[in-house]
């Protein structure tokens, strides 16, 4: 099994603390796509992904599987290992409406912010930004930070009473913040000690590690 994708990078980190937490990430070949300097752009990356985004998985077969969230299913149901996507169908159901608002809400509203709102990969990679959506999307990650603040008010983690994909989703949402100065507020104590807590996960600081 290949993965493309750039290190350090937080998409690719989702993927890579998913293989460490089923302890099978020495069985993966990676491949690096050189993100900043364009090469997930070209016709041959196209085709392996046409969102032109990075992680991308190929199976044995040829398969290319993209999308963090089916890559993560795919390991997951591929390999044994404590459960990152659930076991009941309340757990998965759950697990997947978590892991989505970790993306809508903190994610991808990051991610909108720093493509949109800062110069992001730079001109030769943002061919359309629009300036006032990033900063709206600013604006839902600030609304995500404290809605998941309230969420772990009670709770040890994200979706269930295990550690799941929706943590890591949220988990690497944060890093990204961080990268793009996006301040998680001192005051919502609750995300910030589940972060802490998260962070010292030997999966979280193997696959921080490179
Ligand atoms: N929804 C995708 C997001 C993938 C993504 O945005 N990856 C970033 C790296 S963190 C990327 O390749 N960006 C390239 C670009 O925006 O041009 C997933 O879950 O895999």
């Amino acid at each position: 099994m290949k993965i493309y994708d750039y290190p350090a990078f937080p998409n690719p980190a989702r993927v890579r603390i998913a293989l460490h937490e089923k302890g099978v990430f020495d069985q993966i070949e990676f491949v690096t796509i050189d993100v900043p300097a364009g090469e997930h752009k070209s016709a041959r990356f196209a085709a392996r992904n046409p969102s032109t985004a990075v992680p991308v998985l190929e199976l044995e077969c040829g398969t290319f599987i993209s999308e963090c969230t089916a890559i993560t299913e795919y390991i997951d149901n591929a390999f044994d290992g404590p459960r990152l996507t659930g076991t009941t169908a309340k757990e998965k159901a759950t697990i997947h409406m978590m892991q989505r608002r970790s993306e809508q809400m903190v994610m991808d509203a990051v991610g909108s912010y720093f493509h949109h709102a800062t110069s992001g990969l730079g001109p030769d990679i943002e061919s359309y930004q629009n300036a006032e959506w990033g900063r709206h999307q600013q604006n839902i990650a600030k609304k995500g930070f404290e809605y998941f603040n309230e969420v772990l008010k009670d709770r040890r983690y994200v979706a269930t009473g295990d550690f799941s994909m929706a943590d890591i989703t949220l988990y690497c949402g944060l890093g990204f913040a961080d990268f793009v100065k996006v301040d998680v507020p001192a005051s919502l104590e609750h995300l910030h000690q589940w972060r802490s807590q998260v962070a010292e996960r030997e999966s979280v600081k193997a696959a921080a590690a490179g």
